[in-house]
């Protein structure tokens, strides 16, 4: 440093240069320092400078140096002096050093460069000066000393770069719908703890992030009054204090590191009491708006945006208001972006917190029309693949709304959502994230990151290892994190480069060679495909209705259709491919396969399997750091190669079945029995390595779960109790191949069912479902053909032409628990009803309406096929509200009446061939 140099120094205070004592640059170990070093700051720097510098100094103590963070240049000594680019005296030292940026970084980028003796890093703007000190101390942290000569430029490729916490409870609280959960010390304990935060929150500047999403379905009434609706508050008032002080400081500490804290919430849902005081719903799917409703939550809005400066919303417009279309446009614009301008315009502010649009049961493009004139903060938010993760090769239609969202010219972000495929297993394949986020950027245009825990979300700060204490997912999960991160600021890394990074980051973790870390590193790699590849090719949904690690019943896997298969996991979440059903019917006409075959699948993770397993074990022999974590690291590789075999052979066991649909030879089914019990012996030893070791397999334990089987109660989420089931459907499947070759027990086998009407009060219409009958009475549609069992019930006729503009309501008084059989069209046109569907309804098993009871149960002329669903009610006076579209209501019978499940194969469009009873 120049005294030339120094006179520049217009914003750093000029003080005589001291020597420091010797005490004080010794190391806590005693050993002589390596080298004195002086950290300068402006005493004016940000926070955010400050912070940076702090962590810097932290990291050059720990490697010996002794260290201190004054406002002046040292001359007696190396400094590292930080700053931004815009500041005079970095200005200067560029000047003086001759130092010539290649090219300027841009926002959130810093520069490094050394200067004779000194060190420059020079933000682009505050958060760039903090991740310039957070690099040179990674720098440092790698190779124990400083750098002699840097130059380097850096700035992150994603806008923003985010991980989100779910203030959300593994089950509801009593009395409450789903995502209805006040902040309150009871609920989340966790909340309060500040220490924790500052871990959480250290942790995510350390990995570079910059957004912090909270969620939740209704905030507001836990962390603002609002003068109008004082009643609408839901926590007393020593947990509002403590709220508001908790949530002051997250968000001044995040922006402390560079975060966004943005607050979640989902429409339209409202606080208890409010609810209770005006005799509504807290949430209803299909309420539209409601004035008081829209009054109060703009108050709201407004209250919180004026209370907490520092924090975006993030919204979703679908789940709790009635279906897509002008409600969601009029909500977005007439609610919510007023009720923010409404704060900030009280704070006397003009710049825009952001707001995301989530395009969650929604048309987004739609609503951003309508947003984008009026805000210009605005970002759109899309689910990767759904709520798991499939593949870095995303197409079709899901990839086209990505496309279209990322044209309109705001931020698209990329939600890696709730991975109901991946949890309970640790997961940190660097090779697939890295792909993932190339995908994001080249296939889907987008430019931002928001990604959930790797597990257990519904049950946050915890992982769902049975351990004493419990792991916080953070901790365990932290290559899940850092990995989308490192590829968030920066996915176009040389993949060599990339093995021998992680390979040293998993070295250090686990007190091994480097060789021994690349072998951890394998592990991860090749199990980190079986999960994906399952879903992808096998299974339901891509949502968390499906818990894929406690495996599929056969049912599921040969007619997943009778389970609501989500088409878009099969036309958009993998690469182009074949379902099971395709595969099988192009093996028996000869036909030629295309793209990723279930039998390549198979293949593959079975070898994968076996590969994850035999690089853990060659690792295991180096390891001397964290071996309690490493041994479950090496349980969970155990548990991939055994849930890779068990789908692998029960998959062989359906295309046997499968290939019977077409031969009608019992010899095809024979040959499927030992692979069918192959799979149940992996399954068994998914048991035994899973018995001890996990609490659960998934996090969300309400009766929304209904892949593989039910979830109410909190019940069937750990293997052990799913090993019933697989076991019986074996047991089934051995007794119908035996009746199948008996031609007098298959008759016997034969139970007739007849549904009987129970008395409901009523007003509307009803008629007799016999052949000849008419639903409606503004349709022609005449009945042809109805499920024997079904045969005599009362059905109530309706309007079909007022059920298509107003949705269908009906309340009835009943003296008895009665089940309602309501017939869903299985059409996509907008005409009709859609069917429920818990991927973008939460509430849509809240009657026990979400399976398909009879498919195919009726036949109508000119109409397609229909599914009957049932909806429970209790006895009393109650309403069934249904959205907008064409639906039958096809009679009401006693709640515990046996109603078969099955395909009656009724439909227009001729029979259509149900396997599912050969395991029942
Ligand atoms: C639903 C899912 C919920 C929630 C929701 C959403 O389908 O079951 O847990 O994730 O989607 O995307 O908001």
């Amino acid at each position: 440093m120049s005294c030339s140099a120094c006179r520049f120094r217009i914003n750093f205070l000029i003080v005589c240069c001291t020597l420091f004592l010797s005490a004080f640059a010794c190391d806590a170990a005693g050993t002589l320092p390596k080298k004195t070093i002086t950290i300068v700051i402006s005493p004016s720097a940000h926070e955010r400078v400050k912070y940076g510098a702090q962590k810097l100094e932290q990291q050059l103590k720990a490697d010996g140096y002794a260290v201190s963070i004054k406002s002046v240049i040292n001359s007696h000594n190396e400094n590292i002096i930080v700053g931004l680019l815009k500041d005079a005296l970095i200005k200067s030292l560029y000047a003086s050093g001759h130092i010539r940026l290649t090219k300027a970084p841009g926002k959130e980028g810093f520069a490094i460069n050394t200067s004779s003796n000194n060190i420059i890093i020079a933000g682009a703007d505050n958060s760039g000066a903090m991740y310039g000190c957070l690099e040179l101390a990674d720098e440092l942290k790698a190779n124990h000393k400083l750098p002699v000569k840097i130059s380097l430029v850096d700035q992150p490729e994603m806008v923003l770069r985010g991980a989100c916490i779910g203030v959300q409870k593994p089950e509801l609280l009593p009395g409450r719908g789903t995502y209805e959960y006040p902040y309150t010390p009871e609920n989340f304990p966790w909340f309060y703890d500040k220490a924790l935060w500052l871990r959480y929150l250290d942790s995510m500047a350390q990995n570079r992030m910059n957004s912090l999403y909270l969620w939740s379905g209704h905030p507001f009434a836990s962390l603002v009054k609002v003068k109008d609706y004082p009643y609408a508050l839901e926590v007393d008032e020593a947990t509002y204090q403590k709220n508001v002080d908790m949530y002051n400081f997250l968000t001044r500490e995040a922006d402390k590191r560079g975060i966004w804290v943005l607050q979640g919430f989902y429409n339209i849902i409202v606080s208890k009491p409010f609810a209770d005081h005006n005799h509504l719903k807290t949430q209803d799917r299909n309420r539209h708006i409601v004035p008081i409703i829209a009054d109060y939550t703009r108050k709201s809005i407004a209250a919180f945006v004026q209370k907490y400066p520092n924090v975006g919303l993030m919204l979703t417009l679908g789940e709790a208001m009635e279906g897509v279309g002008q409600d969601d446009i009029d909500w977005f614009t007439k609610t919510i972006i007023p009720g923010v301008k409404d704060g900030l315009k009280a704070l006397g502010r003009t710049d825009e917190p952001p707001i995301v649009l989530r395009s969650h049961d929604t048309d987004a493009p739609e609503d951003m029309k309508y947003a984008m004139p009026l805000y210009k903060n605005l970002y759109t938010m899309t689910k990767y693949t759904g709520e798991a993760l499939t593949t870095y090769t995303p197409h079709g239609p899901w990839a086209q709304l990505h496309q279209t969202l990322s044209k309109l010219g705001t931020v698209q972000i990329e939600n890696v959502h709730i991975l109901a495929n991946l949890e309970p297993f640790r997961y940190g394949s660097a090779d697939f994230i890295q792909k993932c986020v190339l995908a994001m950027h080249n296939v889907y245009h987008s430019n931002g990151l928001h990604i959930y825990p790797e597990s257990s979300y519904w049950d946050w700060p915890y992982t769902a290892d049975n351990t004493s204490p419990r792991l916080l997912e953070m901790d365990r999960d932290w290559i899940w994190y850092k990995e989308w991160a490192r590829y968030s600021w920066n996915c176009h890394r040389d993949r060599k480069d990339e093995v021998k990074y992680w390979s040293q980051q998993l070295a250090e973790m686990y007190g091994c060679s480097a060789e021994q870390g690349k072998n951890i590193l394998d592990a991860y790699e090749q199990s980190g495909e079986i999960a994906p590849k399952i879903l992808r090719r096998f299974g339901i949904t891509d949502g968390n209705r499906q818990t894929m690690t406690l495996g599929m019943l056969m049912s599921q896997l040969v007619d997943p259709e009778k389970y609501g298969l989500f088409t878009l996991l099969y036309n958009s979440e993998g690469p182009e491919g074949e379902m099971l059903s395709e595969y099988a019917a192009k093996e028996w006409k000869h036909e030629p396969h295309i793209g990723e075959t279930p039998v390549q699948v198979v293949n593959e993770i079975i070898e994968e399997g076996h590969n994850s397993v035999e690089a853990i074990d060659e690792a295991e022999k180096g390891v001397t750091a964290n071996t309690a974590e490493f041994k479950r690291i090496k349980n969970d590789m155990y548990c991939y190669n055994a849930m890779a075999n068990s789908y692998a052979h029960k998959v062989n066991a359906a295309l046997l079945v499968l290939r019977y649909k077409y031969s009608n030879d019992v010899s095809d089914l024979e040959k499927a029995l030992p692979e069918l019990q192959t799979s149940l012996d992996y399954y068994q030893k998914l048991v035994d390595l899973t018995k001890y070791s996990y609490l659960y397999a998934n996090s969300m334990q309400t009766k929304q779960r209904k892949i593989p089987v039910g979830g109410n109660d909190g019940k069937n989420k750990t293997w052990i109790e799913l090993l019933p089931y697989y076991q019986r459907e074996l047991k089934n499947f051995k007794k119908n191949i035996d009746s199948l070759k008996s031609p007098q027990a298959a008759a016997k086998q034969a139970e007739k069912i007849q549904l009987v009407d129970v008395p409901v009060a009523l007003t509307a219409d009803t008629y007799k479902l016999t052949a000849g009958g008419k639903a409606y009475t503004d349709s022609a549609g005449i009945i042809k053909n109805i499920a024997p069992e079904m045969i005599g019930l009362k059905g109530v006729k309706m309007i079909k032409a007022k059920q298509e503009t107003d949705g269908t309501t009906l309340t009835f008084t009943n003296a008895k628990p009665v089940k309602v059989l309501v017939g869903y069209f299985a059409s996509k046109a907008s005409q009709y009803l859609q069917e429920p569907q818990l991927e973008n309804d939460a509430s849509a098993n809240d009657y026990g309406q979400a399976d398909i009871k009879i498919a195919n149960a009726i036949q109508i002329e000119d109409l397609p096929p229909v599914n009957v669903h049932t909806y429970t009610f209790k006895a009393g006076t109650n309403t069934l509200s249904l959205g907008k579209g064409a639906c039958l209501i096809l009679g009401f019978v006693e709640d515990n009446a046996r109603i078969p499940v099955y395909d009656a194969g009724l439909s227009n469009e001729g029979n259509i061939r149900d396997l599912r009873w050969l395991f029942n």
